[in-house]
């Protein structure tokens, strides 16, 4: 049985607080529990002040079968950040403007070189999802058509070539939007004159979606994935057309990246829990304890730190 465990950023004390409370002890320096496994939702690296230390607890778990691991976009984003454009001389397959290279900062600073090698080379082998006896994993989204198109191009989660990375940062191919999907999640257009101040107090005209649930006769208020949208139109058609909704009576699917915030876990639906609490921006770190139940319980979540600020 499983312990899925949210995004971590940096955050090593937190990591082993959590461990430690679900039961995982050190041996020979790796962190294991006698009947139980972990499962790591990507995210490792970025913003926080302990990356190194994060990924010396979870590499030899996730190599020595006492975790298993998925990749977050921030893993995907430091491949294509430090792989080199096969036809733009000097160019990388992340452009380094200003943006990108604040956000992968901490983890350039924090890792000598030789260690950011080995790291990137370890997650070219991280698999973009989990599909378990009675429970799926993955980074952002759970969409078929997006996982199928995913593995036409990565047929056996061989380790990501620079063929993938390249194809996979070309908008017009199809593995451009497959990717995005299952390591960010969905959005949707707001119509026209509609926008939002995010968290960072960015302007934004889209947001990510409640892409599990159904779309039907849900307005855009309703359908986003948070509180800071007023829109109360119903969705668009062509909205509800492109929708796949996770069914409820599929298997478990565990997701992280959403920066959840509240003075504790929620379900986000019977079937769909999100174990991302926001630890790098002063909330939990955040696990679910999975006992092989179908309808997930709130009862199962386990947090340390502070409670996320909304
Ligand atoms: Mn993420």
């Amino acid at each position: 049985m499983y312990d899925v465990i949210g995004d971590i950023h940096g955050h090593a004390d937190e990591l082993e607080l959590l461990l430690q409370a679900l039961g995982y002890r050190e041996v020979r320096s790796v962190y294991e529990h006698p009947e139980r496994k972990v499962i790591f939702l990507g995210d490792f690296i970025d913003r926080g002040p302990q990356i190194r230390q994060v990924l010396n607890i979870v590499r030899p778990m996730v190599d020595g079968g006492k975790a298993l691991a998925v990749m977050g976009n921030h893993e995907f984003n430091a491949l294509l950040f430090h792989t080199e454009h096969v036809h733009h001389k000097e160019a990388y397959l992340r452009r380094r403007d200003n943006k990108n290279i604040r956000q992968h900062s901490q983890t350039i600073l924090q890792l000598p070189d030789r260690d950011l090698a080995d790291c990137i080379a370890w997650f070219k082998t991280l698999p973009m999802w989990l599909d378990l006896d009675g429970l799926c994993v993955v980074h952002a989204c759970w969409d078929d058509k997006a996982l199928a198109t995913i593995r036409a191009a990565r047929p056996q989660d061989e380790a990501l070539t620079s063929d993938f990375l390249h194809t996979a940062c070309d908008p017009e191919n199809p593995l451009f939007d497959a990717v995005e999907i299952i390591l960010k999640g969905k959005e949707i257009e707001l119509p026209q004159g509609q926008s939002f101040a995010d968290n960072e107090s960015h302007v934004r005209t889209a947001t990510r979606t409640r892409w599990y649930m159904s779309p039907q006769g849900q307005t855009y208020r309703t359908y986003a994935l948070t509180n800071k949208i007023d829109c109360q139109h119903a969705l668009e058609q062509a909205v509800l057309d492109a929708a796949a909704p996770y069914p409820l009576d599929a298997k478990p699917v565990f997701i992280g990246h959403y920066w959840m915030s509240g003075r504790q876990p929620e379900l986000l639906a019977q079937n769909v829990a999100c174990v991302d609490y926001s630890v790098a921006k002063g909330g939990f770190l955040c696990a679910y304890r999975w006992h092989g139940e179908q309808q997930l319980s709130h009862q199962n979540f386990f947090w340390v730190g502070k409670e996320p600020k909304s």
